[in-house]
């Protein structure tokens, strides 16, 4: 498969244990979706997966503190049907790099109480997704792709255009 590394922006996925960082990451990269416990930080051509221990850990936070500087976008993940949020209120504001909110699993219930605590963390713009129907998936993978490669992909086309 064609690598994605400069088409994308470099984004780390930060959330709780089983919250879907994984599955997430298989799907925005068109694999199949496979169950693997993710063991220590991931870092592939353009996705940085965390365990999520490293949020859960407060001794291990640093690791995600220290990997945030090598990403463009951080995405705190929350699932539809969590019962709390990792994220304290304001968090958002502690991170130099922009900061996204992701809601999974909205195939289980609805995902507006999610959704809130990633406003509430500070999260301007916040994607609702469903990793087995593949719903909000393409959304999000759009506001992933580098805006100078659309500048790019449009010149060409316009450039294409002139020839024909
Ligand atoms: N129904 C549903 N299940 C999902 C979704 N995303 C992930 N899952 C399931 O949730 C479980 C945990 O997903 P993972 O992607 O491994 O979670 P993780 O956040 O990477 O977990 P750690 O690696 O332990 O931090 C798996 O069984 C997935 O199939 C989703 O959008 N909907
Ligand atoms: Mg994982």
């Amino acid at each position: 498969m064609q690598s994605d590394k400069n088409i994308m922006k470099k984004t780390l996925l930060v959330g709780r244990h089983g919250v879907g960082k994984t599955t997430l990451k298989q799907v925005l990269r068109g694999e199949k979706p496979v169950y693997v416990k993710t063991q220590s930080m991931e870092y592939g051509d353009w996705l940085i997966d965390s365990p999520g221990e490293y949020a859960e850990v407060h001794g291990l936070g640093a690791a995600l503190a220290i990997y945030s500087y090598e990403a463009e976008v951080v995405a705190m993940l929350i699932s539809a049907d969590d019962d709390y949020s990792l994220f304290p209120p304001n968090c958002a504001s502690m991170i130099n790099r922009e900061v996204i909110g992701i809601v999974t699993k909205t195939d289980r219930c609805s995902p507006s109480r999610a959704e809130s605590w990633l406003k509430l963390s500070g999260c301007k713009k916040v994607f609702l997704i469903d990793s087995v129907s593949g719903k909000g998936i393409e959304e999000l993978r759009s506001y992933l792709r580098k805006s100078s490669y659309d500048k790019l992909e449009n010149n060409m086309k316009s450039n294409t255009r002139l020839v024909h």
